[in-house]
């Protein structure tokens, strides 16, 4: 089999050629102005990769920029000597940082290699550039590219998933606990207005109970969904636990507030909620306690008291109703 691909391949190592074969193929930038050493270099990589070729070294930026590549070969020797530059600049945009960045040089090259180490670049060749050689050290860049960046997703999801309810999508308690403070003080400072509301579903036991948990789970989504639908995206929307919803809304009075929290109600009890595997849709009600900021305030914690209150009132006084 190894040699098979050896033959296939055309390398004279069947080791390498064989772990050369794994599939990674990246997507290659060749920024290199003389056509014979391109024309080597890209028949060399070929085989493995999709190449590009880009003479000038500012073009390259551009096509980094826009392009999705792996990694970046900036040939040291262009006129103009601009590789460098074009090394130090890939490193510093948001868009190309995780691109690997490989420098071909000569050996007299040396100290600008070492400057374009310090700079960022990872790795380099020194001419006369070994087939063999170059195809290992691009292989290790593309790999060192698809691992960062899929640390780099992992870290992404893993912060949402520590701020966001999974079955609503909302945020959760936890993020809620931390912004709104912040929120709160910031409106203090600036004396802005600022409310919230405390949303619970009405009788949700009844819904779990008579409809089953998933139906219950299905309308605690769009019961979310509506909610968002009725609120700004500077809004914070959270999901303090079982079916209890909190916003938080900034610049905004408590008049204003209760329109908002009127709105959300109405919507809610509109149009009963359609569940899957259900011909009957649910009727949904929920009541609301809306509160804002009082300049005798000294935290979030005071509002968010007076709001708890409402909703507790408007529960004993009928249900579905928004309560200040
Ligand atoms: P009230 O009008 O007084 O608010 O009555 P309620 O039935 O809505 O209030 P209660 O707090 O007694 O019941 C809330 C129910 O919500 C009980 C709990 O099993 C259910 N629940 C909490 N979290 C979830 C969830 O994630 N999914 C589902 N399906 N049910 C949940
Ligand atoms: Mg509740
Ligand atoms: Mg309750
Ligand atoms: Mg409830």
């Amino acid at each position: 089999n190894r040699a098979l691909a050896s033959r296939r391949l055309g390398i004279a190592d069947p080791l390498a050629a064989a772990a050369l074969e794994t599939g990674l193929n990246g997507r290659i930038l060749l920024v290199e102005d003389r056509p014979s050493v391109t024309e080597r270099l890209q028949s060399a990589l070929s085989a493995f990769h999709s190449v590009e070729v880009e003479p000038d070294p500012h073009q390259a930026l551009v096509r980094a920029v826009e392009g999705e590549f792996d990694s970046v070969l900036v040939s040291l020797d262009l006129k103009g000597h601009d590789g460098l530059r074009l090394c130090s600049q890939l490193r510093s945009l948001e868009r190309t940082r995780n691109i690997s960045v490989l420098m071909m040089g000569e050996t007299e090259d040396r100290a600008r290699i070492l400057r374009g180490l310090e700079i960022g670049a990872h790795d380099f060749l020194i001419r006369p550039i070994d087939r063999n050689e170059l195809l290992a050290r691009v292989r290790t860049q593309v790999r060192r590219k698809r691992f960062t960046e899929k640390l780099r997703d992992s870290v992404q999801s893993s912060m949402e998933m520590a701020v966001m309810d999974q079955l609503t999508g909302l945020h959760n308690r936890r993020f809620m606990d931390s912004r709104m403070a912040v929120m709160f003080d910031e409106s203090a400072l600036r004396a802005r207005s600022l409310a919230m509301l405390v949303l619970d579903v009405d009788h949700f036991k009844v819904v779990n109970d008579s409809w089953g948990h998933d139906a219950g789970d299905e309308v605690l989504r769009e019961f979310a969904d509506r909610v968002r639908a009725c609120t700004r995206g500077i809004d914070l929307v959270a999901r303090m636990g079982g079916e209890e919803v909190v916003v938080v809304l900034p610049d905004t009075t408590l008049d204003a507030a209760y329109a908002v929290a009127e709105r959300i109600r109405e919507r809610v009890e509109m149009e009963p909620f359609a569940i899957h595997n259900n011909s009957n849709a649910i009727p949904v009600t929920v009541s609301i306690g809306v509160a804002s900021r009082r300049a005798g305030d000294v935290s979030s914690a005071e509002m968010m008291k007076r709001a708890d209150d409402a909703v507790y009132r408007a529960k004993a006084s009928g249900r579905n109703r928004v309560i200040v």
